[in-house]
């Protein structure tokens, strides 16, 4: 995947303000925080964050306003790979080409920095600076719905109990969307709500968002087999090795890429109902599917 310069930039700006916003501690609790800081700050592509910036730099808002917000998700996104590469889950060893936080760090360590990221993302959405009382609440109930039950954990579960190769399109879709799409959905929303968009707006950056996961997860099943560990920065096969159904089983490679690319045509249409300049929210998004890691 090739970021455009001014992505990048951002990207290098959303890295610095985690950094400072999971800062080292001196005290008693520091290997708490350096564990954190080992997966948080262990070289991420940071789409989430870029796509609330983009979001709501579209829907006219600034990125400074935008930051801890888009940062909240990167906090959820990074405590579910923490938590996902745990020996009861995947039990992988490496992501985003370093050791995974329990090669490192003893197997507690890795749970306990995984729950500080999940709770502090709650905690950034309450107290991000620039924000009214009520957006600051719009955030929390987003966060909350997409990465809970209903989101994120729900898939994850639904993962778990999905094992071997029986699932049906249907079965593997539902499970994409709660684990994948939802917190892509959320990305987009947080950029809605910093700019207090209306209730159309809002129900269009969701289903753009939820379109957009699903195909990125798509993607990601097609790298599983494709890509290098290289550029995939974590074990590169896994899903064959743990002989799950994923699109490219069910679907065939051609048809598993069709499909991402008809959701990632729908999503960039649907934002043409947006009232903002969408250029750039349209080249990340068609970025997003057209990598290689
Ligand atoms: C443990 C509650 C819980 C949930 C785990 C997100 C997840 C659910 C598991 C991670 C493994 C996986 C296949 C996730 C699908 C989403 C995905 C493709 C993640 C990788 O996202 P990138 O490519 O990663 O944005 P970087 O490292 O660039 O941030």
């Amino acid at each position: 995947m090739q970021l455009p310069p001014a992505f990048i930039q951002l990207a290098e700006r959303v890295e610095t303000h985690l950094s400072t916003l999971v800062a080292d501690s001196a005290g008693d609790e520091r290997s708490l925080y350096e564990a954190a800081r080992h997966s948080l700050l262990g070289g991420g592509k940071r789409l989430r964050p870029l796509l609330t910036i983009t979001t709501a730099q579209a829907l006219g808002v600034d990125e400074e306003t935008a930051m801890t917000p888009a940062c909240a998700i990167e906090l959820i996104h990074t405590y579910s790979m923490i938590h996902d590469d745990l020996p009861c889950m995947d039990d992988d060893s490496f992501r985003r080409g370093i050791p995974t936080l329990h090669r490192v760090f003893p197997e507690g360590h890795a749970v306990l920095a995984g729950d500080f990221l999940l709770t502090y993302a709650f905690e950034s959405c309450i107290t991000a600076p620039g924000l009214t009382t009520v957006q600051r609440a719009a955030l929390v109930e987003t966060l909350a719905k997409r990465s809970g039950g209903g989101g994120l954990i729900g898939g994850q579960i639904m993962d778990l109990e999905t094992e071997g190769p029986g699932a049906t399109l249907e079965r593997l879709e539902t499970i994409h969307i709660m684990k994948t799409g939802k917190l892509i959905s959320a990305a987009m929303e947080f950029g809605g709500i910093v700019a207090d968009a209306d209730a159309a707006t809002m129900q269009t950056l969701k289903s753009v968002g939820t379109k957009v996961g699903l195909a990125f997860q798509i993607t990601d099943d097609v790298l599983d087999v494709t890509a290098s560990q290289v550029k995939h920065g974590n074990a590169v096969g896994s899903d064959v090795l743990n002989n799950k159904s994923t699109y490219v089983t069910l679907l065939g490679l051609g048809d598993a890429r069709k499909r991402a690319a008809t959701l990632i045509t729908e999503a960039v249409a649907d934002l043409q109902s947006l009232h903002g300049d969408t250029a750039d929210l349209e080249q990340l998004i068609l970025i997003m599917v057209d990598r290689e890691h």
